[in-house]
């Protein structure tokens, strides 16, 4: 049944499967009933038949007998019989055979003499009659001559002792047949068949053998019997014979086709009647099935349309359990319908403040390609939350954005904890950077929260919503990047800038490309040789991290430095430069030159105190003699740990520098803590120095502090002699600069050292 996808066709199948299955009942017990009737009809006929053919073979018999008897008793006939006077006796018989109308007649003598008249009996048939009537066992009886059965009734002749007997015969021909048939008011066909060599003359195969059937039911009247063109009802009546018992037999039979042809057309109308009925039982069954049906088939495909996301609704026609479920459906879909929507304002609201969300945002940004994507950052975001805590940081951000909405009548979002986006429709670059500069001024004014005012400053970013070729990320992504450059610019808005972003997705693959460069021939460190400037010699060099990259070329220490600062990379990268340091100056001091090298560290590195170890081992394990310049480019993150790892240096025997001084966070109380040997001012200083008299007095007052507190000073960037000069006037111990050398490779800076010139410039100054 699962081949049929709809109930209808199944209820309809079924309803004519079983109207089907009555109908051919009732055409069964109809077919059956009047089979019956005419099988009866038909044997009622038979019997009837028969009973009078048994009457007039009796009749014809006793009229045939009195003929006989008529002659038998004839005084001269028996007189001529008994002198054997032929011609007379031939003529009494011809006489009387034309008085009687009888076919035959013989004379049978005693002796077995024969006169035969009408007929010529051949030898068999006179052997069956003389032996039949010699014995008394049979008077009258059928007789076959040369194959035609006759009727042969005999009369004996007494003179007055048995002298023979006359016989008269008639045949039992077709033409007395077709009279028996017009007896019957049905045309049932007639014969008498005699037996011959184990059969019926004249009655072959299946006939014959449903004679034989015949007359075993002959006792209870006409049976049924299967003859070859059929079924046919026979009655078999045995019939006296001459031959002997059961030698003849008349069969009266009628086939049953015949009998049930006047119900043809009675079979054939059922049959029209029942193939109208089961066609319009069909069409009702297959309209009431729908009617059923269809309420199932709406809300089959409502379903269908709810799975699909849309609308659903199914008309509640009726009371019943369709209809029930129908309402319930509804009720269903509707809940359903209320929660997406619930879900919906979910998704796309922050639940803090109410306000549209990022992904909402995002979704009105893709809708609107031409517009411009603005954030507003809310700076010092974090700092100002601590400070005013989390509740009234949310109240702050909402106060925020309904300003920002009635300045700009665009719907405000709130894309992160602190920050607001809208979408801005400009025609270019300048306009909307115009309208985003005049928008991020809405938080000049104070914001009252429960009655105390708090300052807050915006930065906005602004990303166009349709991506150019090569833009990264999304919209979203690009907006907040413009806003983090805007930061970093220290303005107050800023476009996407592509070029100044670069390719961090490039950078992070650079870091990796890094680590597997260590040990091989692609990295390297340079030296820059420091000028002793109260001896005149060169007594270190700073070690500078180098690296050829197979298809980039050369990679600036600047961009790979702080990405493997800000992917973690750095330890591992400053154990590599430790442990080259200390390996090109034991090949230094091999070639007769001892210089402190110097390495820098990474402010980053100074909360990992595995590092110090690491460090500390190695330097004392190879009796190194560096300086570890530490570089203040990331915060340190934890001052305490750091001045104390410091410590830990100095201890060691390391000599600490303090590098870049000046450009950095540096302050009087950093100083003040830490514990170095060495201050390196930055070269942003000693390269202005030739004419700003201001940096010199920068410079001068450094090297005073820095001597005051115990520490010799290096002077980075020195490129002309005259800043040479006037930092040996100032005090300054150390040079170093392009004046002096560049840096260069460790087999160059070998080969540098044996050449007087490489401080004869530096003398000079
Ligand atoms: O060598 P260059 O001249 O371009 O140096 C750029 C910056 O890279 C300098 O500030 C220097 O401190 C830093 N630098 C060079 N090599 C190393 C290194 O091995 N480790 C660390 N932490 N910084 C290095
Ligand atoms: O670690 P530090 O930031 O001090 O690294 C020194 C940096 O200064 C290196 O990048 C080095 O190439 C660079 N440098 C060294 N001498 C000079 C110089 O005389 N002039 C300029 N412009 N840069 C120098
Ligand atoms: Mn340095």
């Amino acid at each position: 049944m699962t081949r049929f996808r709809h109930l209808r066709t199944r209820l309809t199948l079924l309803f004519m499967g079983l109207f089907g299955i009555a109908l051919m009942l009732v055409a069964v017990a109809v077919y059956t009933a009047i089979t019956q009737s005419a099988r009866s009809l038909v044997r009622d006929e038979l019997a009837a038949s028969g009973a009078v053919y048994g009457q007039i073979w009796a009749a014809q018999s006793e009229q045939l007998r009195q003929g006989a008897a008529v002659l038998a008793q004839d005084y001269g006939f028996r007189e001529a019989i008994a002198t054997n006077d032929e011609p007379t006796v031939r003529s009494a018989l011809d006489n009387l055979r034309a008085r009687q109308q009888v076919a035959g007649a013989l004379i049978l003598g005693a002796d077995g003499h024969v006169t035969s008249a009408g007929i010529a009996p051949d030898t068999a048939a006179i052997d069956a009659l003389w032996s039949g009537l010699n014995s008394g066992a049979i008077e009258a009886g059928v007789l076959t001559l040369s194959g035609q059965p006759y009727q042969a009734v005999s009369a004996p002749i007494l003179a007055p002792d048995l002298i023979g007997w006359v016989v008269f015969l008639e045949p039992l021909d077709s033409a007395q047949m077709r009279n028996l048939e017009q007896l019957s008011a049905i045309p049932l066909s007639a014969s008498v068949l005699t037996a011959w060599a184990g059969g019926w003359r004249d009655m072959t195969g299946p006939a014959g053998s449903a004679v034989d059937r015949a007359l075993q039911a002959a006792d209870t009247g006409p049976g049924l019997v299967r003859m070859a063109g059929g079924e046919a009802m026979m009655l078999a009546k045995p019939l006296p014979s001459f031959e002997g018992d059961g030698a003849a037999v008349l069969t009266l039979s009628y086939p049953m086709a015949r009998a049930m042809r006047p119900y043809d057309g009675m079979f054939l109308a059922l049959g029209a009647i029942a193939l109208v009925g089961l066609a319009i039982l069909m069409a009702g069954t297959w309209l009431l099935a729908r009617g059923l049906t269809r309420p199932i088939t709406d809300l089959d495909e409502a379903v269908k349309r709810l799975t699909n996301g849309e609308h659903a609704e199914v008309a509640v026609t009726s009371s019943d359990e369709i209809g029930r479920l129908a309402a319930s459906f509804n009720a269903m879909a509707g809940d359903i319908r209320d929660r997406e929507a619930r879900l919906l304002q979910m998704v796309l609201h922050d639940q803090e403040t109410g306000l549209p969300n990022r992904l909402a945002l995002e979704r009105d940004a893709t809708r609107s390609p031409g517009a411009y994507v603005l954030l507003f950052g809310i700076d010092r975001f974090e700092v100002v939350r601590n400070a005013i805590g989390y509740d009234s940081m949310a109240q702050l951000v909402s106060a925020l954005g309904s300003r920002l909405a009635g300045a700009s009548g665009a719907r405000v979002a709130r894309v992160a904890a602190g920050v607001l986006g809208i979408l801005l429709e400009a025609s270019d670059d300048a306009t909307a950077l115009e309208e985003a500069t005049r928008l991020s001024q809405i938080a000049d004014t104070p914001v009252t929260l429960i009655g105390a005012t708090v300052d807050a400053a915006l930065s906005a970013g602004l990303a166009r919503s349709a991506a150019e070729p090569g833009d990264v990320g999304s919209v979203m992504d690009r907006a907040a990047i413009a806003l983090d450059q805007a930061r970093a610019t220290r303005r107050k808005a800023a476009v996407f800038d592509a070029a100044a972003y670069g390719d961090p997705v490039g950078n992070l693959s650079l870091v990796g490309d890094l680590m597997s460069a260590l040990d091989t021939p692609d990295t390297w460190l340079a030296y820059q040789p420091k000028y002793d400037l109260r001896g005149d010699a060169i007594t270190g060099v700073e070690a500078l991290m180098r690296w050829q990259h197979p298809r980039r070329g050369f990679v600036s220490p600047d961009l790979f430095i702080t990405m493997a600062e800000e992917t973690g990379q750095i330890r591992v990268l400053t154990e590599w430069t430790v442990r080259r340091a200390i390996a090109d100056q034991k090949a230094l001091a091999a070639a007769g030159h001892s210089l402190t090298v110097s390495v820098n560290i990474s402010g980053r590195l100074l909360s990992d105190e595995s590092f110090a170890d690491f460090a500390l081992t190695l330097v004392a394990s190879a009796g190194a003699d560096v300086c570890f310049e530490i570089t203040e480019t990331a915060v340190i993150d934890n001052p305490e740990v750091a001045l104390a790892m410091i410590e830990r240096f100095s201890a060691a025997g390391i000599c600490v520098s303090i590098d870049d001084y000046g450009s950095g966070l540096s302050s009087l109380a950093y100083l003040k803590r830490i514990r170095a040997d060495e201050l390196k001012i930055d070269k942003a200083f000693i390269l202005g120095l030739d004419d700003s008299s201001r940096d010199a007095l920068l410079v001068k007052s450094t090297i005073d502090l820095a001597h005051s507190l115990g520490m010799t000073v290096t002077a980075e960037g020195v490129e002309t002699p005259t800043a040479l000069a006037l930092l040996r006037g100032m005090g300054c111990d150390t040079a170093q600069g392009y004046l002096i050398a560049r840096p260069m490779p460790l087999a160059a800076l070998i080969e540098r050292l044996e050449q007087p010139a490489l401080v004869e410039a530096a003398k000079a100054a």
